[in-house]
């Protein structure tokens, strides 16, 4: 084991959007701060997730960092959904920009922290063997980030490639000329099949649970659209600050049911046109009443048979086991269209399950479909998964799994009793996933960055979440929760995509702006709910 000579004031785990960011904002503060990326480069989930099709379904202007003017005047995104690949190159250039790469050690995973309460530091193993010591921990480690590869009879049978959208290889993947066997239609699936589908010999699809998916309306920027968002950026990133999704888009004034017929009608097809997720929350109350979310479901159904030339794989293709955006709504490009093609197949796995993968392919209850390529678009162990697959020990060596067996449990997502000076950036009980990423990043690295000042400012070793904060602020994400439809979806916000997790609807569901005046509010009163010592 290689002990580094030196002790760090911080270490952040992680250089994806958060990671880059905390370190350039605690550096900037006087702190030394070191960190570990597992990824031989930055970028979190933009450096793995490089599938065909990838791209963010939050706009590229708002989907940026807001802290440098500087950085937001000069770089021009091309698209109104910025690819993979752009967003990579921007992550790149901010690494470049403000020389981050420097304070990494890179292709290095950390496997443990364990906090030492005598001299209050936490020990930060890896598996390079390099060990290292800080006062304060940031786990910038990604909610999206632990892939969830099931285990499927016969799964490392198979003999053709093998891939998960999640952990797309660098090379070259060619899909012409091949069978390709895509299991899982989230949104990984949903970007991915269409573009597929364009050069495959065949493609399979393999549906458990249908999803619902509103097409992008992606469209290049031109020059004056740029011009005129640059122009208003300071304004555009405070109305994203205090809206309830991080973005400067608000929903229709008045609720569905408050809106006679036609002006419903008219209020979904303008939010079908504009595109993307944010048709979730066209009116307010869709999310909240089953009456309203009804009509929206409504009218998407009706858009995927109008799409969709067969009815039988229409049918297959609506959802009828959740309310409408209470599981991540899909930003699709071409997903229904692809379904009128020769060349690709539905399966309904809820009629005929897979029973194994064999060395040659698949085989369902009914038949098997011999494949070239299997592509897992199964998803993540969401908003936990990158945490427990470190072994992270508070005081009296207790671990973080223990912590949060029967769910997770932080104070205002940002800290956990029991781990002191151990920090979490848009994870569980935070807006999170709900909300712009990136300024959900910012606005807790700043708050952290406050929040260290503070504690050396007076003379403190440690700042701590006080049980019973934790114990409110659980009891308040739930209730926020429960006053809408999302516990009602199987869905990765609730753990249900992996077996044996509890089921609690892990991120902060009372709006991005309101969680930020919390945060702040808590600060001011000089970090209640924190011990101080
Ligand atoms: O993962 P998912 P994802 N047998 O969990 C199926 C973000 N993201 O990677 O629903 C068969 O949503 C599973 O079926 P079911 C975004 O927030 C954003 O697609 O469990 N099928 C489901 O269909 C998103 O929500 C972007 O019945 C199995 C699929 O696999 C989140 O990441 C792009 C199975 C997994 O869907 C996750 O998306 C990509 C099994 N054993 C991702 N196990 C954009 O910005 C699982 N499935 C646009």
């Amino acid at each position: 084991m290689t002990n580094k000579e030196f002790d760090h004031d911080v270490v952040v785990i992680g250089a994806g959007l958060s990671g880059l960011y905390a370190v350039y904002r605690l550096r900037s503060q006087g702190l030394s701060v070191h960190g570990f990326e597992s990824a031989e480069g930055v970028g979190g989930t933009w450096y793995h997730n490089r599938y065909p099709g990838a791209r963010c379904d939050v706009e590229s202007i708002d989907y940026s960092y807001s802290f440098d003017d500087d950085l937001q005047q000069e770089w021009t995104w091309s698209e109104r959904f910025a690819t993979q690949s752009e967003i990579l190159s921007y992550l790149e250039h901010v690494a470049d920009r403000f020389d981050l790469r420097t304070h990494y050690d890179f292709l290095t995973r950390v496997t443990s922290t364990v906090y030492d309460e005598d001299t209050a530091r936490w020990t930060i193993s890896t598996d390079t063997g390099v060990t290292t010591r800080a006062r304060f921990v940031i786990m910038a480690t990604g909610v999206l980030s632990a892939t969830n590869r099931p285990d499927i009879p016969g799964r490392d049978l198979f003999e053709g490639e093998n891939y998960h959208t999640g952990e797309w290889p660098h090379h070259e993947v060619v899909f012409a000329g091949k069978r390709v066997g895509v299991i899982g239609t989230g949104s990984s699936g949903i970007q991915s099949i269409p573009v597929i589908a364009e050069t495959a010999k065949q493609v399979v699809v393999f549906q458990r649970s249908p999803n619902y998916s509103i097409p992008a309306g992606n469209r290049p920027l031109t020059e004056e659209m740029v011009a005129d968002v640059k122009a208003n950026y300071a304004e555009r990133r405070r109305l994203s600050r205090e809206s309830g999704g991080g973005t400067p888009n608000a929903p229709y004034p008045k609720g569905a049911m408050e809106v006679d017929e036609a002006e419903r009608k008219r209020v979904y097809d303008e939010w079908w046109h504009r595109g993307g997720y944010l048709f979730a929350k066209a009116f307010p109350d869709q999310t909240i009443s089953r009456e309203a979310n009804d009509t929206a479901r409504e009218y998407v159904e009706a858009k995927i048979r109008e799409i969709v030339k067969d009815p039988a794989v229409a049918d297959l293709l609506i959802p009828t086991d959740h309310p409408i955006g209470t599981k991540r709504i899909v930003t699709d490009s071409g997903y229904f269209e692809t379904f009128n093609r020769d060349n690709v197949t539905l399966v309904n796995l809820r009629a005929t399950p897979i029973e194994e993968i064999t060395p040659g392919g698949v085989r369902t209850a009914d038949q098997e479909y011999p494949l070239d390529m299997l592509v897992y678009a199964t998803g993540f162990d969401a908003m936990t998964g990158s945490l427990s697959r470190i072994d992270i020990r508070g005081r009296a060596g207790r671990t973080m799994v223990e912590e949060w067996s029967a769910g997770p449990r932080t104070y205002l997502g940002l800290a956990v009793n029991g781990f002191p000076n151990m920090f979490f950036v848009t994870g569980a009980g935070s807006p999170s996933v709900l909300a712009n990423m990136v300024l959900g990043a910012e606005q807790h690295i700043d708050w952290i960055a406050a929040c260290i000042a503070h504690v050396d400012g007076h003379n403190a070793a440690t700042i701590e979440a006080e049980r019973e904060a934790v114990d409110s602020w659980v009891a308040e994400c739930n209730a926020k929760a429960a006053s809408t439809l999302f516990p009602t979806a199987n869905s990765w916000y609730m753990g249900a995509n992996i077996e044996g997790k509890p089921r609690v609807f892990m991120p902060y569901i009372g709006g991005f702006g309101n969680y930020g005046k919390i945060c702040a509010e808590v600060a001011e009163a000089g970090y209640k709910g924190f011990a101080i010592s």
